[in-house]
């Protein structure tokens, strides 16, 4: 589900701004991320059928490139168009309802700040842990405060098997201490939406892993 090193995007149109955001995914697959997160939050989000109309799209670009399309918060959104995976925030539905609501044929990742949420998530039956803010972030106006990656490594020790995401402010040059602290994945907004040219700053993500002390 997650080989390392995991390079999860994350998108929705109002981080695109002026850019055609089913560019910027295309861009992101042909440089080879390992998945994409729809979360359409913020300033003119989409909503209704025309949120299910840009997702669908979404899903069969992902497709395309064999790559897991994974629809945060949405839980009836991701039932709906079936999708491989759903992702819940700890201000979102329950991950036990998510996962009594899904069934075993979709991935549950859980946003968790903590060994104890950490342990919880995992009781509930997430299947992968997103841990952050790692680093500063501009995308998520209600972020923590950064905690680095001391949080990754603690939930690593207490739970080797689980893949964990850093996320929060990780761009391509920041990426080693996240790698180093055993995460599996890297998830980013802003350092792929925003580079100047996409396809080489995921690849530059790729390559941060070799660059890495294991
Ligand atoms: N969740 P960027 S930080 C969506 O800490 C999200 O749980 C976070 O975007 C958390 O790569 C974040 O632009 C935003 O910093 C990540």
């Amino acid at each position: 589900m997650f080989t390392k090193p995991s390079i999860y995007y994350i998108l929705g149109t109002p981080n695109a701004g002026e850019r055609d955001p089913l560019k910027l995914l295309e861009e992101a697959l042909k440089g080879g991320i390992s998945h994409f997160q729809l979360r359409e939050k913020g300033m003119n989000a989409l909503t209704g059928q025309s949120l299910k109309e840009f997702a669908l799209k979404c899903q069969a670009l992902c497709r395309k490139y064999g790559v897991p399309f994974i629809i945060n918060d949405d839980v009836e959104l991701a039932h709906e168009l079936n999708a491989d995976g759903v992702h819940v925030g700890q201000e979102d539905a329950k991950a036990s309802d998510v996962r009594a609501r899904v069934g075993d044929r979709m991935m549950l990742g859980v946003s968790v700040h903590s060994v104890e949420e950490a342990a919880e998530a995992i009781q509930n039956g997430a299947d992968y842990l997103g841990m952050g803010p790692i680093y500063g972030t501009k995308s998520k106006s209600d972020a923590k405060a950064p905690s680095g990656v001391s949080k990754i490594i603690q939930v690593r020790e207490r739970f080797p098997e689980a893949p964990v995401i850093g996320i929060g402010g990780i761009t391509a040059d920041n990426a080693e201490a996240v790698w180093e602290a055993g995460a599996a994945g890297i998830a980013v907004i802003s350092a792929i939406t925003e580079a100047g040219n996409v396809q080489e700053e995921v690849q530059k993500m790729v390559a941060s892993y070799k660059g890495a002390i294991l």
